[in-house]
């Protein structure tokens, strides 16, 4: 049963497409405070668990932190950070009594679950404008489903978007994407897709491509698709301001940019230089800026990512003026260290600054609304112009699409990534326990940079990520500049890379079919141990394995030097290791078991009674036999 709860005239944020009546704030079930801010309390039992908040750091089991939704360029992602790039208002309480709530806000939110007091949560809003939904039902997936069910279907992207993906930040002439191809095809590792990061653009302007890089764009995405090989280049949220460029000159003419306070076109700094924000709040803007990608789209191109769209800044323009003036104030004598620190920090905190957020302007239906106060659904509005635009203009399941920044809504036209990660083993765990949080929120389409975007992979490393990443259904390679090559073909013997990708393909038509099920039914792919076996006291607070789909269990190794993990199976299953063709089956009781994983396996667990199909393992989706399959079992 869900329950809608209006409080004041909250801004419409489109994550609900189901009509539901409001109820009387008096049958609130939770404790209320809404003298200034909103509050929502409640009392935990000692061994209530909450779920959900999607693209969060920490636990699968999210109690005993405090985390604030508040879309940020975050680039360290460790356990102490409260927010990631998306905001996923949604949790579930399992206790004795369970229940979930979803907090329809568009700015900022503080989700205190059990961190000033153990057995308090509080969930705190800056105002008191926004709609509230209290779902109760009979299991955690009951109440997830009837939730999914009022936000609507999760987007499905084309069946090649689930082969093996290759990006990097830094590849930018054509030799380079024609190099990452031709080193696949040598050595026997398939390859889908390769992603254009922000280097194919003019002086990193969105919707255009350098000339010189890229003498002759439109045959070279020719060649690239006559060799299997879709292209998906990167779409940034901020307009280079520059006259002549066609695109600002465009959206300045309409009015179409963010304003400050005296209604001029807002400034800040991101990789083009000077930006103008488009107004995504705004259907115009949104209608506008979906048509832009089409220049992209009919040269060849098949998809998108949509980069920096929280939105990040840099520094504003305003911001770094007054940043200079205070360094001028200080040079040419002597400071005190508090006054270096004071100094350092003013620089530090340019980058997406509150103040900065707190200072531009939205024309939402001609009222002039505060950035601050719709912050977290700008990036997911992005999205939604490009992905509303895919779908009028070329259909459904037709384009590829994600995002990083994202809000409860989008994930009806579009999926994420999990941003700027580190090629850090214990991200090979994060990665893992954020998956059931946002397929909770409808993001089924989602998956972390494999082998890590920040710092320098090693070979192991990558194997076991991409261990874990054969099962989700965004299955990228992704880099920064700067970084140590990561390309599947760059450490040596390529045979055990090319085991583990063969996997991938060999289980596509099982993971495609289970993405589908999931996305018609509001299921999730990935689940919590706990969801299945309730009663099971171990089963619940496994935080390193998954179900997955209603056939499986996953399990990865996520540490180094490790030939095997311990693993815990809640009721009997197989254990299969997969590599290359070769299948390996053993049948084993529950209870907990070391199991022995080679860096060229793909550890897997079935259920008793269930099975699942293999495809043979093929190059790309385009030669992928999805008709004569095999059983696993
Ligand atoms: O400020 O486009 O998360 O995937 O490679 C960094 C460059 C901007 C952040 C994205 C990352 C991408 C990078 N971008």
């Amino acid at each position: 049963m869900v329950k809608k709860f209006r409080f004041n005239t909250p801004i419409d944020t489109e994550a609900v497409v189901e009509h539901i009546e409001i109820s009387d704030i008096g049958e609130f079930p939770l404790a209320l405070d809404c003298a200034e801010k909103l509050k929502l309390s409640f009392t935990l039992g000692e061994s209530d668990m909450i779920f959900g908040l999607g693209e969060t750091v920490r636990g699968i089991n999210k109690r005993g932190w405090i985390y604030e939704s508040w879309c940020s360029d975050e680039t360290n992602h460790v356990e102490d950070k409260r927010s990631l790039y998306s905001a996923h208002n949604f949790i579930v309480v399992s206790g004795k009594k369970k229940f979930g709530i979803f907090v329809d806000y568009p700015s900022k939110i503080v989700w205190d679950l059990g961190y000033t007091e153990p057995d308090e949560c509080v969930i705190t809003l800056d105002k008191p404008e926004a709609d509230i939904y209290y779902i109760d039902g009979e299991t955690e997936r009951d109440i997830i489903r009837q939730f999914r069910k009022i936000i609507g279907k999760s987007y499905i992207p084309p069946l090649w978007a689930f082969g093996y993906q290759q990006s990097c930040w830094g590849y930018s002439k054509q030799e380079d994407f024609i190099n990452v191809r031709e080193n696949h095809r040598k050595n026997n590792l398939p390859l889908d897709c390769i992603y254009m990061d922000i280097d194919y653009m003019d002086s990193f302007k969105d919707f255009t491509v350098n000339k010189k890089l890229f003498p002759d764009f439109k045959a070279f995405v020719k060649d690239m698709k006559e060799h299997d090989i879709h292209l998906i280049p990167i779409i940034d949220a901020g307009v280079k301001k520059e006259t002549g460029y066609s695109v600002y000159d465009e959206g300045h003419e309409k009015g179409y940019f963010c304003t400050d306070e005296n209604g001029a076109e807002f400034e800040c700094g991101v990789w083009p230089g000077i930006v103008g924000l488009p107004d995504f709040l705004n259907p115009d803007v949104r209608e506008w800026f979906g048509r832009q990608y089409k220049t992209l789209i009919d040269t060849g191109v098949d998809g998108f990512w949509n980069d920096m769209n929280e939105p990040a800044i840099f520094y504003s323009v305003k911001g770094l003026n007054k940043a200079l003036e205070k360094l001028d104030k200080i040079r040419g004598r002597e400071i005190g260290i508090w006054e270096f620190f004071e100094t350092k920090d003013t620089m530090l905190g340019l980058q997406n600054s509150m103040e900065d957020y707190k200072s531009f302007y939205h024309n939402i239906n001609g009222k002039r609304v505060c950035h601050k106060d719709v912050h977290n659904i700008y990036g997911a509005f992005m999205t939604k112009a490009a992905g509303e635009y895919f779908e009028k203009e070329y259909g459904k399941e037709k384009k590829l699409i994600f995002s990083r920044a994202s809000y409860i809504g989008a994930h009806r036209i579009s999926g994420i990534w999990f941003g700027d990660n580190s090629s850090r083993w214990s991200h090979i765990l994060l990665n893992l326990k954020m998956l059931p949080g946002v397929n909770m929120c409808g993001f089924l389409y989602c998956g972390a940079d494999l082998g890590g975007f920040g710092a320098n992979v090693t070979r192991d490393l990558l194997l076991r990520w991409l261990a874990l990443g054969v099962f989700t259904p965004l299955m990228r390679n992704h880099r920064a500049l700067g970084t140590r090559a990561q390309e599947a073909y760059r450490f040596g013997d390529v045979k055990e890379f090319a085991d583990v990708l063969a996997v991938r393909y060999r289980l596509i038509p099982y993971i495609y079919k289970t993405f589908r099920r999931c996305s018609e039914e509001d299921d999730m792919m990935f689940r919590p141990l706990a969801f299945d076996y309730p009663d099971d006291k171990i089963a619940r607070e496994v935080e390193d394995q998954l179900m997955l789909g209603d056939e499986c269990m996953i399990a990865p190794v996520y540490e180094q030097n490790k030939s095997g993990r311990n693993v815990y199976l809640p009721e009997d299953m197989t254990f299969v290791k997969l590599s290359g063709e070769n299948v390996f089956k053993e049948v084993m009781k529950k209870g907990l078991h070391y199991v022995e994983i080679a860096l060229n396996e793909v550890p897997l667990f079935i259920k008793r009674g269930k099975n699942i199909p293999l495809a043979k393992p093929a190059l790309n989706t385009a030669q992928l036999d999805t008709e004569n399959l095999e059983n696993l079992l």
